[in-house]
């Protein structure tokens, strides 16, 4: 794009202009969203970002939507992205969100996005660090992120929002995944949803049996039962949310969560663009021999002496 061009783009965007939003996201996502982040940036830092990752299925699109309409109610201009562990073209998860967030397509105040977390660099700290900053900077107050949970997802969303929300649900060995992922590390709080299921009540138990045994400094998850198809424990979780914004600012935890972020969006970027030149480097490079040897050629080429 000429520099003209982003001129352009990034005075509609202070405008106010959604479809310059939309098309800065793209730029991000197809690499080339460097000069727009530079020159928006600085207008970044005022939204409440809210990560909601769990297994698949278990009702985080339908908790989003309810968090949205709770958030407008409380006359906040918020943001959505749906991030798609695969494509988002191929896959049926994603006109299930667009039914679920219907009734928020055509509210001027909500701003929904969905990306697809594999084939960005950086995987989903790329576009998807990216695209919140932007909404941020666009003036969107409350921002929900929705990615399902897959191991490295639910660490990467915990580096990327201020509050993490790890959905599960009753009756499905939920609870023995969240010891596997290490994911009593990242959430801010639980929700047991669907907790109209017989099983709700001993989900809940396994999970503060679990919170138990982990020695907390400062926040302790809070678990929230929830049936979110019918709005039941929403304002409950809202609260949640809440209260964990007011410790993470009388604590000055949000300072150091900023920090992190910052160094985690700097690494998936600069680790990202070694990686591309590493594959350019094995592309042009000779694939007989020692493969130690060919990785030092690699990195020589790049000017890197081991
Ligand atoms: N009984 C019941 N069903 C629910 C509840 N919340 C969501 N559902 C249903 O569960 C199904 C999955 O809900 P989604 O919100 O799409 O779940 P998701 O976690 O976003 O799914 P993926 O994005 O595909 O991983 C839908 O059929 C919802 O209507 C609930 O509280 N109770
Ligand atoms: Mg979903």
């Amino acid at each position: 794009m000429t520099e003209q061009r982003i001129a352009d783009l990034v005075n509609a965007f202070r405008n106010g202009d959604a479809r310059a939003l939309a098309r800065a996201i793209s730029l991000c996502e197809s690499g080339e969203g460097a000069p727009v982040v530079a020159a928006l940036h600085a207008l970044a830092g005022n939204a409440a970002t809210v990560g909601i990752t769990g297994p698949p299925g278990v009702g985080k699109s339908t908790l989003c939507a309810a968090l949205v309409r709770k958030a407008r109610s409380a006359g906040r201009r918020v943001g959505v992205i749906s991030v798609d562990p695969s494509s988002p073209f191929s896959h049926g998860a994603l006109l299930g969100d667009r039914i679920r967030l219907a009734e928020h397509f055509t509210d001027p105040n909500v701003f929904i996005r969905s990306m697809a977390s594999r084939g960005h660099l950086g995987g989903l700290a790329g576009a998807t660090a990216d695209a919140a900053l932007l909404m941020d900077a666009f003036g969107l107050e409350f921002i929900a992120i929705e990615t399902v949970g897959a191991g490295q997802n639910e660490v990467e969303i915990a580096e990327l929002a201020q509050t993490t929300i790890v959905a599960l649900q009753p009756g499905s060995g939920d609870s023995i995944q969240v010891l596997k992922a290490g994911i009593l590390e990242i959430a801010d709080v639980f929700v047991v949803n669907k907790s109209d299921h017989p099983m709700a009540n001993q989900l809940r138990r396994e999970i503060r049996a679990m919170l138990g045994i982990m020695q907390y400094e400062g926040w302790v998850p809070e678990v929230v039962a929830t049936q979110a198809l019918e709005g039941d424990g929403i304002d409950a979780l809202w609260e949640a949310i809440e209260r964990h914004a007011l410790f993470l600012n009388e604590s000055g935890e949000i300072e150091r969560r900023r920090r992190e972020r910052f160094a985690h969006q700097v690494r998936a970027i600069a680790a990202g663009r070694i990686r591309a030149l590493v594959e350019r480097a094995i592309a042009t490079g000779s694939d007989d021999g020692d493969p130690y040897a060919a990785a030092a050629r690699a990195l020589a080429s790049l000017g890197i002496q081991e």
